[in-house]
């Protein structure tokens, strides 16, 4: 694989099954073309942040992929069209979201990406999980400021 980037991207879902549609998605990351998913997190339960609805799972996994960013994120696309993605309003119940959160050390701002992900750092159902496999890529005091949002760990 040449020039292979890190990327991690976060994985939720609060409509359906959303337990299965997350474990489903981690083993379809593994699946992508020229990428290895080279971590997962445990699943979490979490309260909806800025949003309405059902409880979310969520989770990050991290990839070792020769993908480019926007590669990527036409794959990560695909995957939650296949999932049954409708966007009917921002931030809507949704059977599965893919996030590229990181991609390396690039910083993308485009009008169909932005890398670092603008909010990851205000959002404990990114951070939690995000901590698990790589704890150097958050900050101790951006954890600090989320602990009031409400997250569980999945046995
Ligand atoms: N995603 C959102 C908005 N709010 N809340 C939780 N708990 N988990 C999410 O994945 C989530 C959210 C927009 O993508
Ligand atoms: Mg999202
Ligand atoms: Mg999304």
């Amino acid at each position: 694989m040449r020039d292979a980037v890190t990327a991690y991207v976060g994985v939720g879902a609060n409509l359906g099954d959303p337990r299965s549609a997350v474990a489903a998605a981690l083993d379809a990351l593994a699946g992508l073309p020229d990428t290895q998913l080279v971590a997962r997190s445990s699943l979490y339960r979490t309260a909806p942040v800025d949003a309405g609805g059902p409880d979310y799972v969520n989770a990050v996994a991290a990839l070792r992929t020769g993908l480019t960013a926007p590669q990527l994120l036409d794959a990560l696309q695909a995957l939650e069209q296949r999932a049954g993605r409708q966007r009917p309003w921002r931030h809507a119940p949704r059977t599965l979201d893919l996030d590229l959160l990181l991609y390396g050390s690039g910083r993308i701002d485009s009008p169909a990406l932005s890398v670092p992900h603008p909010r990851m750092h205000e959002r404990a159902f990114v951070l939690v999980p995000l901590q698990e496999i790589a704890p150097a890529l958050v900050p101790p005091d951006a954890l600090a400021a989320v602990t009031s949002q409400v997250i569980a760990r999945l046995p």
